[in-house]
C-alpha cells in the first residue's frame, strides 16, 4: 500500500531536491537519504501516517525547522520525513490562562511576536528562532540565551497533543496549572527528540512583558574570573542573560559581519549580561566591584534598544560566523561552580593533544553550558577533521564525566552523540530509556537510530 493512500499526493514530495532539503537539519557529516517527505495538515493525518508506517514497517523522521545540531532530524536510511511545515497555525489563545495553542510547525519567532501583540512575552530565545519551530523546540527542550531567568522550553509547555508510535493521539495536561493525577507524560515527551511520539500541538505559557532591558559587555582577562563576575552581578540584581565568548569568537564575528569591537582593549574573554533597566545602579555597583577585584578591565553598556541589539550580535552571530571553518562542535555542561576549572581542563587538553587547533569558546555560562567549537585547520579536509573530532571527543567527554557533566547540554543527542551516552547516563538509565522507547514506540518506527542505536 502506498502512502498516498492515506495522504493527498499534493502533500507528498519525492523529488531529489525536496529529499535533500527536508531530509536533514543543520548538522553536517551524515548521509541524507529519505524515501519521501509528507506534509500532514491535521492531527488526524498524523495518526493516519503513523498507522500506515506501522502496517508497512516504514520508519518516520519528524522534521520541524531543521535547525538541529545533533542530526536529530536527519533521514539517512530511506525513512519518510514527516514535516510539520503545513501545521503552522496558532489555533487558540486564552488571555486569562496566558496560553497559546500552537500547531507544531509554528515558527518560534511567530510565537514570540504573537505574545508581544497581546502585551505578553514568550521568553525562550536563541539565534535560530526565526527558523526553528515550536514542535521541534519542545522535542529537544531547547534552551538558548534566557534560561538563567526563564528556564528552558520545558518550563513553558502547559499541554500537548502527540501521536505515539502506536498511533495513539494523546492529549497531555491540557493547559492546567495543577494536575496531580499520576505521571505527567508531557515531561517524557519533552526532549525525546521525536523518538516517543510526533508532537502535533502544544499549549505554550506566556508571561508578563519584562521592562526594557540593558545589555552590558565586559572584558574578562582570566576565564577563572567569569564565575566571580557572574556571582558579583547575581548578588546585586536579577540577570536576564549571562553569556560569554572568547576573543577568537569575537574576531570571527566582527570580521564576518564587519562590526567594531565593543571595547577599546581586547581581552581573552568577554561576558555579555542583560538585565532590567531599573537594575542599572545595582549593575554599576557590581561592575565597579569587578573592576576593583581585577576580574573585569573594561565594559560598555547599551544606551538604546539598537545598541543592545548590536551588542547581542557579538554573541548571536558567532555560530554563523564560524560556519565557514566547519567547526567540530561540542555542547557541554557542568554545574556552574565547576565552569572555570572545566574550561581550563579542556583548553589544556586540546592545546597539549592538538597543538595548532583554534578553540572557539562561547555559550550560556550562567547555565553552566559551554559551546566548544574546534575550528578546522585550513589545510585539513572536512572528512579528516571530523575524524579527528570524533577521536578527540571521548577524551573531552572523560573530562565531562569526571565532573558529572553532560555531553549534550541543549542540542540533544540525535545521531551525533548517541554513542557517547554512557559518559553522562548510567547503563541502568539507558536500559530504562529503552524500556520507555519500547512502550511508546513498540514497532520501532519513530526516528530509529536517534538517541540510541
Ligand atoms: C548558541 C547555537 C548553535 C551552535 O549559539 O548558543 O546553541 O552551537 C548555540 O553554534
Ligand atoms: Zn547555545
Amino acid at each position: 500500500m502506498a502512502i498516498d493512500s492515506v495522504i493527498d499526493a499534493k502533500q507528498i514530495k519525492t523529488d531529489s531536491e525536496s529529499l535533500a532539503v527536508w531530509g536533514k537539519d543543520w548538522t553536517n557529516g551524515f548521509e541524507v537519504a529519505p524515501s519521501a517527505v509528507v506534509f500532514p495538515e491535521s492531527n488526524e493525518q498524523v495518526v493516519a501516517i503513523v498507522e500506515y508506517a506501522i502496517a508497512n514497517q516504514v520508519s518516520l523522521v519528524p522534521s520541524g525547522g531543521r535547525t538541529g545540531l545533533s542530526g536529530g532530524a536527519v533521514a539517512s536510511s530511506g525513512e519518510v520525513v514527516v514535516s510539520f511545515d503545513r501545521m503552522n497555525r496558532i489555533i487558540d489563545f486564552n488571555k486569562e490562562d496566558r496560553l497559546v495553542t500552537c500547531q507544531a510547525g509554528v515558527v518560534t519567532q511567530v510565537l514570540q511576536e504573537f505574545a508581544a501583540e497581546h502585551d505578553l512575552f514568550y521568553p525562550v530565545d536563541f539565534a535560530s528562532a526565526g527558523s526553528s519551530q515550536v514542535g521541534g523546540n519542545v522535542a529537544t527542550n531547547a534552551g538558548g540565551i534566557k534560561v538563567i531567568r526563564y528556564g528552558l522550553t520545558r518550563n513553558w509547555v502547559a499541554g500537548m497533543r502527540i501521536v505515539t508510535g502506536a498511533g495513539v493521539l494523546l492529549a497531555c495536561n491540557q493547559g492546567l496549572v495543577k494536575n496531580a493525577t499520576g505521571y505527567d507524560l508531557r515531561h517524557l515527551f519533552i526532549g525525546s527528540e521525536g523518538t516517543l511520539g510526533l508532537i502535533c500541538e502544544v499549549d505554550m505559557r506566556l508571561t508578563s512583558l519584562p521592562e526594557s532591558q540593558v545589555v552590558m559587555v565586559v572584558g574578562v582577562p582570566n576565564a577563572v574570573d567569569l564565575l566571580s563576575v557572574l556571582m558579583a552581578f547575581s548578588d546585586e540584581l536579577t540577570l536576564s542573560a549571562f553569556e560569554f565568548f572568547s576573543d577568537l569568537a569575537l574576531d570571527k564575528v566582527i570580521a564576518h559581519r564587519d562590526l567594531q569591537p565593543p571595547l577599546a582593549t581586547r581581552e581573552p574573554y568577554y561576558a555579555l549580561l542583560e538585565f532590567d533597566e531599573s537594575s542599572l545602579d545595582a549593575a554599576t555597583r557590581a561592575f565597579e566591584h569587578c573592576v576593583t577585584e581585577g576580574w573585569v578591565t573594561d565594559g560598555v553598556i547599551s544606551q538604546s534598544g539598537a545598541q543592545a541589539q548590536a551588542l547581542w550580535q557579538l554573541r548571536e552571530g558567532i555560530s554563523e560566523s564560524i560556519a565557514g571553518d566547519t567547526p567540530y562542535k561540542n555542547d557541554l555542561s557542568v554545574t556552574i561552580n565547576q565552569v572555570p576549572e572545566f574550561l581550563s581542563d579542556v583548553d589544556q587538553f586540546v592545546e597539549a593533544s592538538y597543538p595548532g587547533y583554534d578553540v572557539c569558546w562561547y555559550g550560556h555560562i550562567g547555565d553552566g553550558n559551554l559551546h566548544l567549537n574546534i575550528l578546522r585547520p585550513e589545510d585539513m579536509s572536512v572528512e579528516d577533521f571530523m575524524e579527528k573530532g570524533h577521536e578527540m571527543s571521548p577524551k573531552i567527554f572523560e573530562l565531562v564525566q569526571e565532573r558529572q557533566g553532560s555531553i549534550s547540554a541543549e542540542h540533544g543527542v540525535g545521531l551525533l552523540k548517541k554513542d557517547f551516552l554512557n559518559y553522562t547516563r548510567s547503563d541502568k538509565e539507558i536500559e530504562l530509556m529503552r524500556g520507555l522507547k519500547n512502550l511508546f514506540d513498540p514497532h520501532q518506527i519513530l526516528n530509529p537510530g536517534k538517541l540510541f542505536s
